[in-house]
């Protein structure tokens, strides 16, 4: 502002008694310290959502199922490849992400638990700092959501097909295909219920791809005609690992169900299937798919494949159906972009996609999540705030769902809380990654016994390896992830790496300190 404006504006104050006066200061206080208006956060977070599942991560499957929209954040911002999470299962990560805190310290240490929502979190800290604040989508902490202006969230898992959603005003059933209805809703707040005149924050938290892996009727049938390349290895024997990786119950071969899982239906007509999907829809919907997936059904039940051909075809199916998911999911964050763009919010927005955790596409013969090897341990993240985030730029460093909370308040400008355990990535963001930046992280999955059997572990993990201990089963497992990126072979007994060995236990150590980790109890005291 140059005097004359100046002089301008103290004019006009005095003319209106002084009810300039606010606008004048903010005005005069932006321009002369050059402050920026605090950046909305609009942060897309789906459920299981694998990295080897989005196209900009490459991949066997980036050919094969494109993600157009979710690769577009990447060609226009930031691609994180290191990525990791604290507790690889749903209401953990979620619980790690609201307050940048690990399991032990959040109250979440497993989904039987329930989210403490009186504690701090960051969108209660945005609110303070002038941030309009929303929810829309999965929640999965029991609890009542704290620190939204805005919340509409699904009841517990949530359901594919015309799905419930928990309010305020209470429990409400929507009629169509759930990414669909929780993106009508996020735009529906965008649109018409925030307060414009307030920077935003929105979490948009898909439900898809979760298991049972329902697509939108409109894409049931569009990979049918795809053969998706198998990972190579889908007939793991477990050989060169421990007893965890073995007795698991995660397998496409022996866990992953015809009926509910994939869609067929057994002869005798008595469907679990039926019972959890077809009871919610209308006819019409029923109608549209049992014609989508009845051909095939038929065609699977005349091949009827056996052995290895069977774990292959219900590999296929199983990827059919997850990716077709991911259709919805990708289709509709191109929706909301394409809303940025038209609403001029893109410039001042961050856009985060990620997900609560990665998981399984067949590696090691699996489905599911929870272990701290590499695919359900990494999970996919993509960051676009233009005029800060360089275009098509990507990012090497070790970071964290732990680490997103004080990222948001440092980005909007607000203290950042000494008890949060993470590290803002806004320097990353803006391509300078601090000389001190961590070199290792720290791993915990609690749920054991539990649906899928996977025992309780702790870890550390640097970028070339990863140090395991099944603590219940006093064993170890080292990885060295340049020599085995796909984690078959464990080198814990193997001399030459004694000396990692001893530098992974005492940096676990280190961070079990650092992070306040209480003594572990034996299984029978948790
Ligand atoms: C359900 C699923 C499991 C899944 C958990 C946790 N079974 O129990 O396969 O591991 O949720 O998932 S299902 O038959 O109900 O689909 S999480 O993402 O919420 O942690
Ligand atoms: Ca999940």
């Amino acid at each position: 502002m140059n005097n004359k404006q100046l002089n301008r504006r103290v004019f006009l104050n005095k003319l209106a008694g002084g009810t300039a006066s606010l606008f004048f200061t903010s005005t005069l206080f932006s321009n002369c310290t050059n402050v920026k208006k605090q950046p909305n956060i609009l942060f897309i977070f789906s459920d299981d959502h694998a990295f080897q599942a989005i196209s900009a991560y490459g991949g066997r499957l980036a050919q094969v199922a494109p993600t157009p929209n979710i690769d577009r954040l990447g060609a226009e911002g930031m691609i994180f490849n290191k990525c990791y999470v604290t507790n690889s299962i749903c209401a953990p990560s979620r619980a790690t992400v609201l307050t940048g805190k690990h399991s032990h310290l959040n109250s979440v240490r497993d989904n039987s638990e329930v989210f403490d929502g009186a504690q701090q979190t960051f969108p209660k800290l945005l609110q303070q700092a002038g941030y309009q604040t929303a929810i829309v989508g999965k929640w999965h902490l029991k609890s009542e959501p704290t620190g939204f202006d805005f919340w509409e969230v699904l009841q517990g898992q949530g359901h594919y097909y015309n799905p419930d959603f928990r309010t305020p005003a209470g429990n409400i059933r929507e009629t169509g295909y759930v990414s669909d209805i929780i993106t009508d809703k996020a735009l529906d707040w965008l649109q018409n219920k925030r307060d414009n005149s307030k920077p935003f924050m929105l979490m948009l938290q898909h439900k898809a791809p979760h298991r049972e892996w329902s697509p939108a009727l409109r894409h049931i049938n569009i990979f049918d005609h795809v053969v998706f390349p198998e990972p190579d290895n889908l007939f793991d024997d477990y050989n060169g690992r421990g007893t965890a990786a073995k007795t698991q119950d995660m397998t496409i071969e022996k866990t992953m169900r015809m009926d509910q899982d994939l869609k067929v239906p057994p002869d005798d007509g008595d469907s679990l299937l039926f019972k959890q999907i077809h009871k919610r829809m209308n006819e019409e919907q029923k109608k549209a798919w049992k014609a989508a997936y009845g051909p095939k059904n038929e065609a699977f039940k005349k091949l009827n494949p056996k052995g290895k051909d069977l774990v292959r075809w219900k590999y296929q199916r199983y990827l059919q159906d997850y990716l077709g998911c991911i259709r919805g999911v990708d289709e509709n964050v191109g929706r909301v972009l394409d809303y940025l763009d038209d609403n001029g919010l893109t410039d001042n927005t961050l856009v985060i996609y990620t997900s609560d955790q990665g998981f399984y596409l067949g590696e090691h013969g699996w489905f599911d999540k929870r272990f701290m090897y590499e695919e359900s341990y990494r999970t996919p993240l993509i960051a676009r705030w233009p005029n800060v985030v360089k275009k098509g730029s990507i990012n090497n460093d070790l970071v964290s769902n732990l680490d997103f909370a004080q990222t948001f308040l440092d980005i909007a400008g607000t203290a950042l809380p000494p008890d949060m355990q993470g590290m803002s990535l806004k320097p990353l963001l803006a391509g300078q990654t601090p000389g001190n930046w961590r070199k290792s992280l720290y791993y915990h999955y609690y749920e054991f016994p539990a649906v899928h059997s996977v025992r309780r572990h702790e870890g550390v993990a640097t970028l070339q390896y990863k140090l395991l201990h099944f603590y219940d089963l006093d064993e170890w497992e080292l990885y060295d992830l340049e020599k085995d990126p796909n984690e078959m072979h464990s080198e814990y007994d193997n001399p030459e790496y004694s000396q990692i060995v001893e530098e992974l236990k005492n940096e676990l150590e280190r961070l079990r300190v650092h992070y306040e980790l209480p003594p572990i109890k034996p299984l029978n005291e948790t």
